[in-house]
């Protein structure tokens, strides 16, 4: 056997280097690139490593561990899971920094490798500068904190543990059903350290995307149920976007006069004028969708983790006696809710559950209302979208400038606010993955660094990140790294002054407006933030405008532009679309001395008794 003397890191950025994907015929590197923030604990090993394979493997310097992180996320979902990114950091906050973004992958089911340095496994220098030191375990480290959040979690204190270790991550980075965050914890000792590597460990490995095939008996279970039903409504997750099989699904509907509700991973499956797509479904749902699913008898769950956004937290779907067929790559979703499972990869599955179905075709009494519904939202939605003079436009004002000057190859990306909301009832998607929504783990500050991902993943096409002024201040660094690497985005701003859907939230709930939007908070001057200065001053070209009018000057300009560009506009925190949407479960307190609270509690028990429990 040959064998080659790497360090263990020398090892991992090699192997990197040797991991392929195939996309329409081509064979590329799987992993795009290494992000990296050096520290003590991987400059010297990891650091070293990566200089060696730069010309191969790109390394990106972020601002932020979460920041790159997330882009990581946002490169590895716009590429369908078909390519994907690292992640280096130091120990102690380098790491536990990437926390967050490991369950963000974890809940959205996208691949990223995580490499957080860890403390010496010789353990001769300890405590290290930022060691936590438990009192009553020695082998707990700060990356301990990453075990629930990763699908694969590994520590390496030997240079060949990483043999095994790097083809366990490759399944699970790679398997369409397990899919999700690797952490690969490196001991800093041991990425310096030597070994005698086989050679053949880093031959090139092409990774194909698995297309699970469903079990027979399963298939002629799911066929004859749908073909019982009266009132059939499929839901659309991201499953549908991963496998690839937006064609497999608009074959499915149109031969079987079936109508789609999209989630928000699956909105842009189908073409917003496609006859089939009803739009959004659940707590942000289209009134056309929703229509839809009340009623629906049998619902086709595709490629859905059937979140509580989607189901109306289990009370969207009223007909008494609906039942589920859950079309799904992973068993843990496939079962939710007493569905009867289909396992199996979207595309070939719709493929062949078309198949088994024949000429079976939805009743048409159930299509007409289909198509009634569908005319009947898309005038309502317009009242909320059109051009206004108003001086602090909503959300869905807004986002229709952004729409009336996109062209159907943008993607517009967001996670968190109110904007998420109403993008999904309002956002008309031309094109597959013109739509990014990390709404999985919705989390504040993905926004501009997943922005940048996705830019990343294809440059051809032009981002759009809608963020809150909550969400920005978050975090908003990864901004001077788009200019820093020449990955324009166009960013839309919209300062409504604090955390508007959550004060909406908290008055919905009977509560009194109270440390959300910042003129209710405990404060001893109003913050006046002038994002626009800020964001010039990270090299980005900036500019406030006043209204809608303006708005769309700017986004025009923008978008001839190669800089990446932040418009900001004021917003009103109190506006957003009442057409719609479903009832969402938060829980009202039972006791308090507010009759408002009393009076929501009293709403809360109303609409609890419709959540359906287990069936
Ligand atoms: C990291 C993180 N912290 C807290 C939350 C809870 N949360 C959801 S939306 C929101 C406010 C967002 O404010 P902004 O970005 O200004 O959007 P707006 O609500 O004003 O539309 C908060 C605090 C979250 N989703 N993520
Ligand atoms: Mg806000």
């Amino acid at each position: 056997m040959s064998t080659i003397r790497l360090t263990m890191a020398q090892a991992v950025a090699r192997f990197l280097t040797a991991q392929k994907t195939e996309i329409d015929g081509q064979v590329m590197p799987l992993f795009g690139g290494v992000w990296a923030i050096f520290g003590h604990g991987n400059v010297a090993g990891m650091g070293e490593a990566l200089h060696g394979v730069r010309d191969r493997l790109p390394t990106f310097r972020a601002h932020n561990e979460q920041g790159m992180a997330h882009a990581a996320i946002a490169f590895a979902k716009a590429s369908r899971r078909r390519r994907m990114m690292a992640c280096t950091t130091s120990i102690g906050p380098g790491a536990t920094n990437m926390v967050t973004a490991a369950a963000v992958a974890h809940v959205n089911r996208l691949p990223v490798l995580l490499l957080p340095g860890d403390v010496f496994a010789n353990r001769r220098p300890d405590p290290v500068l930022q060691q936590i030191e438990s009192f009553s375990d020695g082998t707990v480290s700060a990356n301990d904190c990453f075990k629930p959040v990763s699908r694969y979690f590994d520590r390496i204190s030997r240079p060949e543990q990483i043999i095994p270790a790097l083809q366990r991550a490759m399944n699970v980075l790679t398997d369409p059903a397990e899919c999700g965050p690797v952490t690969l914890a490196l001991c800093q000792d041991t990425q310096a350290e030597a070994y005698d590597y086989p050679e053949s460990f880093f031959s090139e490995r092409v990774w194909m995307p698995r297309r699970t095939r469903p079990d027979e008996a399963e298939l002629a279970r799911a066929a004859d149920l749908i073909r019982s039903a009266k009132k059939p409504f499929i839901v659309a997750g991201g499953g549908v976007l991963y496998s690839g099989a937006e064609k497999a699904l608009a074959d499915f509907a149109e031969r079987h006069g079936l109508f789609v509700g999209e989630t928000q991973a699956g909105k842009s499956s189908l073409p917003h004028d496609h006859q089939a797509n009803l739009g959004a479904v659940g707590v942000t749902g289209t009134g056309a969708a929703n229509a839809l699913a009340e009623d629906a008898d049998v619902v086709i769950a595709v490629g859905t983790r059937l979140q509580d956004f989607t189901t109306g937290s289990w009370a969207l779907f009223k007909n008494p006696n609906r039942r589920i067929v859950g079309l799904n790559v992973q068993a843990f979703d496939a079962t939710k809710h007493s569905a009867l499972p289909l396992l199996a990869d979207a595309r070939v599955g719709l493929e062949e559950l078309s198949r088994a179905l024949g000429t079976w075709k939805a009743p048409e009494a159930w299509t007409g209302k289909g198509r009634e519904e569908k005319a009947r939202w898309f005038e309502t939605a317009a009242r909320y979208t059109d051009p206004t003079n108003a001086e602090l436009p909503s959300d869905a004002q807004v986002i229709g400038a952004v729409q009336r000057t996109s062209q159907p190859s943008d993607v517009v990306v967001c996670a968190a606010g109110g904007l998420p909301g109403e993008l999904h009832k309002h956002w008309k998607a031309s094109t597959a993955l013109g739509y990014h929504l990390e709404y999985g783990y919705s989390c504040m500050g993905y926004e501009i660094a997943g922005g940048l991902g996705v830019k990343m993943a294809d440059p051809s096409r032009e981002v759009i990140v809608m963020v809150g002024d909550g969400s920005y201040l978050m975090m908003n660094s990864e901004l001077a790294t788009s200019v820093m690497l020449g990955q324009k985005l166009t960013v839309v701003l919209l300062d409504n002054r604090g955390y508007g859907c959550i004060n909406r939230l908290q008055r919905a709930t009977g509560g009194v407006s109270f440390n959300n939007l910042l003129q209710h908070t405990h404060h001893v001057t109003l913050p006046d933030i002038d994002f626009a200065a800020h964001a010039a001053s990270l090299g980005a070209q900036a500019v406030k405008v006043k209204g809608i009018g303006e708005l769309e000057d700017a986004l025009k300009k923008a978008r001839g532009s190669e800089h990446s560009t932040v418009i900001v506009i004021d917003t009103d925190p109190l506006a957003s679309t009442d057409a719609g949407g479903h009832w969402w479960d938060v829980a009202v307190p039972e006791v308090s001395s507010r009759d408002q609270v009393k009076a929501a509690r009293k709403d809360y028990e109303t609409a609890l008794a419709e959540q359906r429990v287990g069936d």
